[in-house]
C-alpha cells in the first residue's frame, strides 16, 4: 500500500493536503511534511487558522486557510492526513479529485478514501507519511521534512511521554535526528514559546479544577469569559487537558471549552483502561484509547455532569 501511495503522489501533477479543523502538530506537520517533500506541486489547505506554536514549521507560510470548500482548486489527488472521518475536512467535496488518499492513525478511521493507509498502532501520522516519503522518487527527505514529521510525532506522543511512545516512536525519532533534526530546538518551539495570555487563561482555567467519583476524575474548563478577560484564543487551551489527567489518582481527566457559537468542545484523556475514544463516540465524538473528543450542544456544566455520569458507568 505505502509503495502504491508512493507511486500516486509521484505521478500527481497536483496534490492538495487537508486536516482537520483545530490543527495539532501531526495534522499541520505531515502535510507540510508532504510540501516540503514535493514543493510546488503540493497546497497545503487548513480549514482554520493555524497555531502560533507551529508557526516555526517550514513552509507554513505556505498553508492557505480557506473559510469554505469551494475556494479550493480541484487537484488530482486529495490527501487526507490525520482524519478519522472525512467530515473532519469541513465541507469536504471528494468530486474534485481524481482520486483521495486517505492517511491516519486512528482506529476510528472509517476508510473513506479511494486509496487508505490507516495503521492505528502508530503514534502519529507524520510518521506513516515519512514512510511512504521514504519510498517515493519525486521529492529528497531533507532536514526541513524531517523537523516536520519529528514535530508530528513529537507533539502527538506528548513529547514521548503517551501510551502510544512505542520502540517504533523512538526508532523514527532516531532516523529524524540522522536528518538533522534537533530534539531541544523542536521542543523550545512546541513547549517553550508559549505567549504570556495562555499563562494568565491556564491561571484562571486551573482554578476550575475539581475531583469527582472519589478523585478518580478530574473537570476544568475555560468560559468564553475568561478569553475576553485574557485576550486568548482557543488555540491557547492547546494540551491544558493534560493538568486533568497530571493528578495522582486520576483515571479519566475532562477538559471543556465553551464555544464562542454555542456549546462545549470537549476533550477526554485517560491513564490506561478506561476507553475515552468510546465514551466521546457515545456523544458524537472519536478519537484514540487514551485521548478522544467531542463537541455537545449544552452548557458546561451540563457537559461535564453528563461525561461524568458516562465515566461512572465504564469505571467499575
Ligand atoms: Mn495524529
Amino acid at each position: 500500500m505505502k509503495e502504491r501511495i508512493a507511486k500516486i503522489l509521484d505521478g500527481a501533477k497536483s496534490i492538495a493536503c487537508f486536516f482537520h479543523k483545530n490543527p495539532d502538530g501531526d495534522a499541520v506537520g505531515s502535510a507540510l511534511a508532504v510540501k516540503n517533500f514535493y514543493g510546488d506541486k503540493v497546497t497545503v489547505y487548513s480549514p482554520s487558522k493555524v497555531p502560533e506554536v507551529y508557526e516555526f514549521l517550514p513552509g507554513v507560510e505556505e498553508i492557505v486557510v480557506y473559510p469554505d470548500f469551494s475556494e479550493v482548486a480541484p487537484s488530482e489527488v486529495f490527501l487526507v492526513l490525520d482524519c478519522a472521518d472525512e467530515r473532519r475536512v469541513p465541507s469536504f467535496d471528494k468530486s474534485r479529485a481524481d482520486v483521495v488518499v486517505n492517511i491516519d492513525h486512528h482506529e476510528t478511521n472509517t476508510l473513506f478514501g479511494d486509496v487508505n493507509l490507516v495503521e492505528a498502532d502508530r503514534a502519529s501520522t507524520s510518521e506513516i507519511v515519512f514512510d511512504v516519503l521514504k519510498l517515493a522518487k519525486g521529492g529528497s527527505i531533507t532536514r526541513e521534512v524531517a523537523e516536520c514529521v519529528y514535530t508530528g510525532l513529537y507533539t502527538d506522543t506528548g513529547g514521548f511521554k503517551f501510551s502510544n511512545t512505542s520502540k517504533q516512536a523512538f526508532e523514527v525519532a532516531a532516523e529524524l535526528v540522522d536528518l538533522g533534526v534537533e530534539p531541544s530546538k523542536i521542543a523550545t518551539y512546541v513547549y517553550e514559546s508559549y505567549p504570556f495570555r495562555r499563562m494568565r487563561l491556564l491561571a484562571l482555567s486551573l482554578a476550575t479544577l475539581e475531583l469527582h467519583l472519589g478523585g478518580r476524575v478530574s473537570s476544568m474548563y475555560v468560559t468564553r469569559k475568561m478569553f475576553e478577560e485574557t485576550s486568548s484564543y482557543p488555540e491557547d487551551t492547546e494540551d491544558f487537558v493534560n493538568y486533568t489527567r497530571s493528578i495522582k489518582g486520576v483515571e479519566v481527566g475532562i477538559f471543556l471549552r465553551e464555544l464562542s457559537g454555542g456549546g462545549v468542545k470537549v476533550s477526554l484523556r485517560s491513564k490506561s483502561q478506561v476507553n475515552v475514544a468510546e465514551i466521546a463516540s457515545s456523544f458524537g465524538g472519536g478519537g484514540h484509547f487514551n485521548a478522544a473528543g467531542c463537541e455537545m450542544d449544552c452548557s458546561v456544566e451540563e457537559a461535564k455532569h453528563l461525561l461524568i455520569e458516562a465515566v461512572s458507568r465504564v469505571l467499575a
